[in-house]
């Protein structure tokens, strides 16, 4: 069992069509804990550099001036297998490979708008995590209210 942090970020289309609730509640509810959240909206270079691996490709330019276009939510989450488990909980890039129960299954139909992004290694989850929160912005507590309910 392997405790990893990865990165989540609920694009400009998730927080246009009011489902950052719903999709941040998907975690919460498989046990995931939420390490650091914030708002905010993506320069050109921080998209440049989050998504440098995608240079040249055709949908490229397309995808930046997206990720770009309004707020997205940034976020730090912990847990066993984090980054896979995730990846599972947010389903297949491409919509008709994505199966209905994971979140691009229930609210995608375009690839190049998916609603949220998540690493897809524990490298990447580090890159990642290093380019948008400060150290100070991730927080380690216990779940003491589990504590009190048991
Ligand atoms: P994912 O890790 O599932 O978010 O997917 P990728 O890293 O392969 O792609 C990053 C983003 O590029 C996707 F979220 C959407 C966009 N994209 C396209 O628009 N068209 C493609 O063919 C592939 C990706």
């Amino acid at each position: 069992m392997t405790v990893e942090k990865t990165f989540i970020m609920i694009k400009p289309d998730g927080i246009q069509r009011e489902i950052a609730g719903e999709i941040i509640s998907r975690f919460e509810r498989k046990g995931l804990k939420l390490l650091g959240m914030k708002m905010m909206k993506l320069t050109r270079e921080k998209a440049e550099k989050h998504y440098a691996e995608h240079v040249g490709k055709g949908f490229y330019d397309e995808l930046i001036s997206f990720i770009t276009s309004g707020p997205v939510i940034a976020s730090v989450w912990e847990g066993v297998n984090a980054v896979q488990i995730v990846r599972k909980v947010v389903g297949a890039t491409s919509p008709d490979k994505a199966e209905p129960g994971t979140i691009r299954g229930d609210f995608v139909l375009c690839t190049s708008f998916n609603v949220v992004h998540a690493s897809d290694s524990t490298e990447t989850a580090k890159r990642e995590i290093t380019l948008f929160f400060d150290e100070s912005e991730i927080y380690n507590y216990s779940l003491k209210i589990k504590d009190f309910l048991s």
